[in-house]
């Protein structure tokens, strides 16, 4: 087994995640940090004010991507730290930014950076956030500002991260800041994410920009069985966390399955048609986050979809997630067949465990080694079948804030003490180093002994 000798290996972080110092320099509030501080929110009461440190200890987690191997390393800039009031740009925050790509650069690792990962500022949530158009806009705005200080130098533009989960964790479930419960209000927002996705590409362009691509999260969906009513709940759950992204994003129109669905349920007055030629910009790749594999029931006293996701079977990880690496190459074939044969990169996989460091003072995630191990051969047979697949970033580089589950669940690669902020890299940045550096010839040595 062996992958392309270009092909990218990386690791994956964002902004409000990992760098803490949510107060300093400058920068402004944003969405998450109201929820953290909102009562029953985040599992207990965690927040975000210091995380990893990140922002502190910078140059020592640039060394570990560098001491791990990796190609590539992408990382999340915070709109709140560019532009705190939402218009007035804040240079202490785009220094920073400066300093982790130049950072980056000097160690040879390629910058890959994402302008929206959640954290939207406060103030634009307060002028009606996602749902109201003008937020689509104002995300040009700031993708401009900072393509034209960081576009020559970075390789790789994601607009948008998951716009999934933040129109619909977001502003329908309200398990995620803004902590919204309505679903007029949600498809308001995944248009609007969608449009700030396709008015952002051009300002980056014309800020020199050579490589830009939207990042979704797609899951791999099942009906419980042939029975009809089975077969269309799962479609519409299908509908619902992919075809919904990818429809726009590829081809320039919503699923009318869906549309018929949502329109018997919400207003959608604001998903204008004539934006779905924007929205359908071309871009440079398509990224694809994977996680999840659902077995899915009608059941019609579930809302909005009438659609209930079975209990999935071992082997399961920490967050309840199937271990399903054919569930990930079938998404990936999918995507390369039925969605124009895009270049993909898989801009975030990995699994979340309760790692704990033993009595010998390392990380022994054995669980997670056998994770990438199945994920990167599923890599590998989507590339044998087709599908453009040009690069893998795991999720994630560090232990970090796992949103509504405060630190209760680690994805890093690198263990992080919270208490003390040691970084301990896990046998997994072992395993994924030796990856790295032998091109997958590991992955097949250690496979077949
Ligand atoms: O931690 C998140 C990340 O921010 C977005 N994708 C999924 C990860 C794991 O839940």
């Amino acid at each position: 087994m062996t992958f392309p000798t270009d092909f990218v290996f990386g690791a994956a972080t964002a902004a409000f995640q990992i760098e803490g110092a949510t107060a300093e320099d400058g920068r402004g509030a944003s969405i998450w940090d109201r929820f953290c501080r909102t009562p029953g929110k985040v599992l207990h009461g965690d927040t975000a004010n210091i995380a990893c440190d990140h922002y502190h200890r910078l140059e020592a987690d640039l060394d570990l991507v560098r001491e791990l191997g990796l190609d590539a390393y992408r990382f999340s800039i915070a709109w709140p730290r560019v532009l705190p009031d939402g218009r007035t740009v804040n240079p202490r925050g785009l220094d920073f930014y400066e300093r982790v790509v130049d950072g980056l650069l000097a160690r040879g690792i390629t910058p890959m950076a994402t302008l929206y990962h959640w954290d939207l500022p406060q103030v634009l949530e307060d002028a009606g956030g996602w749902p109201a158009r003008d937020t689509a806009s104002a995300f040009a705005s700031y993708a401009d500002v900072v393509g034209r200080r960081l576009a020559d130098r970075v390789a790789h533009w994601v607009t948008v991260n998951e716009p999934w989960c933040s129109a619909f964790v977001g502003y329908l479930e309200g398990r995620h800041a803004p902590g919204i419960r309505d679903l007029s209000a949600s498809l308001a927002a995944a248009h609007h994410l969608l449009l700030g996705h396709g008015l952002a590409v051009p300002a980056l362009r014309a800020a020199g920009a050579r490589s830009i691509g939207a990042v979704v999260n797609l899951s791999d969906v099942h009906a419980a069985s042939d029975r009809p009513a089975n077969v269309a709940a799962a479609a519409r759950v299908d509908g619902h966390e992919n075809r919904w992204f990818l429809e726009p994003l590829r081809n320039a129109h919503y699923p009318d399955d869906m549309l018929a669905w949502y329109g018997q349920r919400a207003d959608l007055a604001p998903l204008r048609s004539g934006d779905l030629a924007t929205i359908a910009v071309p871009t440079d790749f398509l990224g694809i986050n994977f996680y999840e594999r659902h077995v899915v029931a009608h059941d019609s006293s579930e809302p909005i979809h009438e659609a209930r996701k079975l209990p999935v079977p071992p082997p399961l990880t920490a967050g309840g997630c199937a271990i399903r690496p054919d569930a990930f190459r079938d998404v990936l074939v999918r995507v390369h067949r039925d969605y124009g044969a895009p270049v993909i990169y898989v801009t975030e996989n990995g699994a979340g465990f309760a790692d704990y460091v033993d009595p010998e003072g390392g990380v022994d995630d054995l669980e997670r080694v056998e994770y990438f191990r199945g994920y990167l051969g599923a890599v590998e047979e989507a590339i044998a079948a087709g599908a453009d697949v040009r690069g893998y970033f795991a999720w994630s580089l560090l232990d970090n804030f796992e949103w509504a589950l405060g630190y209760s669940l680690r994805f890093g690669l690198v263990f992080v003490d919270f208490g003390t902020q040691r970084r301990i890299p896990k046998a997994s940045a072992r395993f994924y180093s030796q990856i790295a550096r032998s091109r997958g010839q590991h992955l097949a040595l250690t496979a077949a002994t």
